[in-house]
């Protein structure tokens, strides 16, 4: 009879444990605010469109090194270029892994690009 409490008390233990490492998982893994992703030389999207205050989530779904600054491709010449109000974007992936930036606290539109792949351009508005 106890045995059987005993056990029960413990299932129940463990599957509290269980369940708590899942949420915790799942909150680490998913951004709240704006994402976009990246593919092997690309943006997966050219444009996207924030709010003021927010961060901007990019991730890397490539094993595929990017190196996102502010500024952009004019063809296969690099720009780089902080307008007024921009957030400092310098941001180095190596493959599959996830990266924020500071928050765009200004409305307008900002350009960031990566140094490695020419074209690989993100115009990002904020309003
Ligand atoms: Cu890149």
């Amino acid at each position: 009879m106890y045995k059987k409490l005993l056990f029960g008390i413990a299932i129940l233990g463990l599957l509290s444990i269980v369940l708590a490492a899942c949420s915790i998982k799942d909150s680490a893994a998913a951004p709240t605010g704006p994402v976009v992703h990246m593919g092997l030389a690309n943006f997966i999207q050219n444009t996207v469109t924030i709010k003021k205050g927010d961060s901007l989530t990019l991730i890397d779904d490539a094993a595929s090194n990017h190196i996102i600054v502010n500024g952009y491709w004019d063809g296969s010449t690099q720009k780089p270029e902080k307008e007024a109000g921009a957030p400092t974007v310098s941001l180095n992936f190596t493959g599959n892994d996830t990266h924020t930036t500071a928050p765009f606290n200004t409305a307008g539109t900002f350009k960031i690009y990566c140094t490695i792949h020419p074209g690989m351009n993100l115009t990002i508005t904020v309003q």
